[in-house]
Parts: C-alpha cells; sequence; structure tokens
C-alpha cells in the first residue's frame, strides 16, 4: 500500500532510530516503548534522522525454535463454523486456484519493505472451498509456532488482497519468513500477517491475538491504527 510521503519519511526515521537499538531476534516487547518515545518526540529529532530507504526484513519470532517444514507430514487444518471442514496437504493446498500480488510490508515498529512478491490462495477462495458460515463474524489463524495467532473478522478476511502464500519473490516461502505458509494481509501491520499458519478457524467474532493482548489495537491498518493518522 501506498503512503502518504510525509508519513513514509515519518517512519523511515523511526526506523533508523529502532536499527540502533534493536538487533537481531529483537522482540516488539520493548519496541513498543520506544515507539511511543519516538512518535512523540518533537520535530527536531526526526530531522536529524537521515532519511534513507528501510532496506530489509527483521525476522520476529515469539517462540526459541522455528517450526521446521516437512511436506509429507505437513497439513493445514481448517474448522469452526464451516459446512466441510478440511486438513489440507500442501500438494492440495496449491492445487486450489492462485493469486499473486506486489505489496509493501509495514511492520508497526516502523521498518518497511517495498514491492514485496506474494503468490498464494486468496483466504476467501478457502472460505469458499470450505463453506465458511455467511453468519461468523471472524477468522482464526493459527501458528504452529505456539502462542502466536491472530483474527481478523469476516469482513476483513474476505477482501481480495488477503492471501495465505507459500510463494515469497518467486521463491518458496522461506523457513523464517513461515514456511509453508504466512498470511499476508498487506492493508495492515506485520503482526496480522500470522507465519507458520497450520490453522484456520471460522468463528463467531474476531478475538485478540498475540500482540493485541498486549495493547496493540486489533483493527491494525497501515496508518490508521496504533497511534499512526498519517
Ligand atoms: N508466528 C509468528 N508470526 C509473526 C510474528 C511472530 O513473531 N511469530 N511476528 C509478526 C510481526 S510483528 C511482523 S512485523 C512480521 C515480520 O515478518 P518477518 O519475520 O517475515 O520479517 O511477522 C508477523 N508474524
Ligand atoms: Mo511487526
Amino acid at each position: 500500500m501506498d503512503e502518504p510521503q510525509a508519513g513514509g519519511e515519518r517512519r523511515y526515521g523511526r526506523a533508523v532510530f529502532l536499527g540502533t537499538v534493536a538487533t537481531g531476534l529483537s522482540s516488539l516487547l520493548w519496541a513498543r516503548p520506544l515507539w511511543s518515545r519516538v512518535s512523540h518526540a518533537a520535530g527536531p529529532l526526526e530531522s536529524l534522522v537521515p532519511l534513507v530507504p528501510a532496506g530489509g526484513w527483521r525476522i520476529y519470532t515469539v517462540a526459541a525454535t522455528m517450526p521446521r517444514f516437512d511436506p509429507a507430514t505437513w497439513r493445514l487444518r481448517i474448522g469452526g463454523r464451516v459446512a466441510r471442514p478440511a486438513v489440507l496437504s500442501y500438494d492440495e493446498l496449491r492445487a486450489l486456484p492462485h493469486a499473486a500480488e506486489v505489496r509493501d510490508f509495514h511492520c508497526v515498529t516502523g521498518w518497511t519493505v517495498h514491492g514485496v512478491h506474494w503468490r498464494g490462495v486468496r483466504v476467501r477462495d478457502l472460505l469458499d472451498h470450505v463453506g465458511a458460515s455467511p453468519a461468523a463474524g471472524g477468522v482464526r489463524f493459527v501458528s504452529a509456532e505456539q502462542p502466536y495467532v491472530d483474527s481478523l473478522t469476516m469482513q476483513q478476511a474476505l477482501l481480495p488482497d488477503v492471501l495465505l502464500a507459500w510463494e515469497m519473490n518467486g521463491q518458496p516461502l522461506p523457513r523464517e519468513h513461515g514456511a509453508p505458509i504466512r498470511l499476508v494481509m498487506p492493508e495492515m501491520y506485520g503482526y496480522k500477517n500470522v507465519k507458520w499458519v497450520e490453522g484456520i478457524d471460522v468463528v463467531a467474532h474476531a478475538d485478540n491475538g498475540y500482540w493485541e493482548n498486549l495493547g496493540y489495537d486489533r483493527d491494525a491498518w497501515v496508518g490508521r491504527s496504533n497511534g499512526y493518522s498519517s
């Protein structure tokens, strides 16, 4: 999603600032206090920070080890308020209609990766496939990396740009980015984009996810949530 110019510049500023203090497998646990402090700072600090494109990804995890993908045994379980609960193998998942998109990826702490190429299946096609109840209000995405989880409202999940992606930049999704599939919700901040998805539950209402239990907004629209208003 393209951002207004000013917002983009401020975001680079935060990214650079955070980059000097947060390295490696850094946790958002202490990124939030930093982010609050920076975003409330007056203009001068931000104008001192050089404007450079925020280049790379940061790999975030909440558990000590990343799930490992074995195509022979991996399954995606889809249940809850659906007419046809399903357990899909990797090949079965990839036989569903493909969708592709190129989108910017924004972490709420301030870094952005531009122009990421994704390919996968639209969540709305998947919900069609299992006969999701039209009365259900939410969809929960459960990670194999416990206890990471997040949810979308049914209305959000049905947006055409919401994918379960198995391909990133023309390659199979790398392990550290959530292999074999991650949620891609490009209109929302990174924490909604659950990695290592292994379960999807159609539920009555969208519930808090991992970071939302720690204070982040459930509706994580880029530029319009978590104190950002560009
Ligand atoms: N399972 C899982 N998914 C996750 C996270 C995580 O820690 N665990 N972090 C989220 C956050 S805050 C961001 S910004 C993105 C980062 O994606 P990346 O690790 O592929 O760079 O993943 C999101 N999905
Ligand atoms: Mo994030």
